[in-house]
């Protein structure tokens, strides 16, 4: 197949003029073709998320989610990932060992919601849960939190019908504040990083946590008062 010159030279911007070998660049294009379906999944459980979304809004008379953000790897992401991981560098591979190509995060406004939506999510008969992993149970040890599930979603496409993974992070706009700043904050001190910096943010993300927990308890107290009943 063909690949539009203009869209290899765009998804190979990030590389910055970095060598990269023909069996790389060969790995990419290929990737290309099958990037439609990662996209395709990705919006398959968005849409999924927004309906439940939209159903509470009329029957609860509150939606669960904040936001929905959805991202799919750049070529030069996977690459780094697959030298991380010493996966091999073929289509096949990198599809059954990359758990994380098409990721969508969803900011709830409470734990409970987290929990709610992901059971809802993998109950539906066209979802196949493959793997939870429970990061607000058993917190990193950097402090990070988050409810991570690999999924997988059937993509119908013209001629054939495949199953394709996707990475769902749920967290609440607390977690999801202190992630992204820590995010940006480890990346910036890379390599300078002090024990005390490490412990600042763990103690952040717990002061963080025990606030999630009394918006919670606020947010049930509210909803049980009469004048809300
Ligand atoms: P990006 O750019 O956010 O995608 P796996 O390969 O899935 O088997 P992995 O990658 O260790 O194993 O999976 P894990 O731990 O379930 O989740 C990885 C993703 O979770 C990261 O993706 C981040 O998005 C998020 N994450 C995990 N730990 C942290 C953390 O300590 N701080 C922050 N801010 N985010 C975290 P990527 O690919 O690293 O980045």
């Amino acid at each position: 197949m063909q690949i539009e010159q203009s869209k290899t030279q765009y998804l190979f911007s990030d590389l910055r003029g970095n060598f990269i070998s023909s069996e790389i660049s060969a790995t990419i294009q290929s990737f290309l073709v099958i990037e439609n379906s990662y996209i395709a999944a990705a919006r398959e459980i968005t849409t999924k998320l927004e309906n439940l979304n939209d159903e509470f809004k009329i029957t609860a008379d509150r939606q669960p989610i904040h936001q929905i953000k959805t991202r799919i790897k750049t070529p030069r992401s996977i690459i780094d990932k697959v030298i991380r991981i010493g996966c091999e560098l073929n289509i096949q591979s990198v599809k059954e060992q990359l758990n994380d190509i098409a990721g969508v995060r969803v900011i709830c406004s409470y734990i409970d919601d987290i929990y709610t939506l992901a059971d809802l999510l993998v109950k539906q008969d066209d979802v196949e849960l493959l793997r939870t992993r429970d990061y607000i149970k058993d917190p990193k040890p950097n402090g990070y939190r988050s409810l991570h599930l690999v999924v997988t979603v059937p993509v119908f496409l013209s001629k054939s019908t495949e199953r394709v993974k996707v990475e769902v992070q749920i967290r609440t706009v607390a977690m999801d504040f202190w992630a992204s700043l820590e995010h940006e904050l480890v990346y910036k001190l890379a390599g300078e990083k002090s024990h005390a910096m490490i412990a600042e943010l763990r103690e952040c993300a717990e002061i963080i946590a025990q606030t999630d927990v009394r918006m919670q308890k606020l947010h049930k107290a509210i909803r049980a008062a009469p004048e809300n009943g």
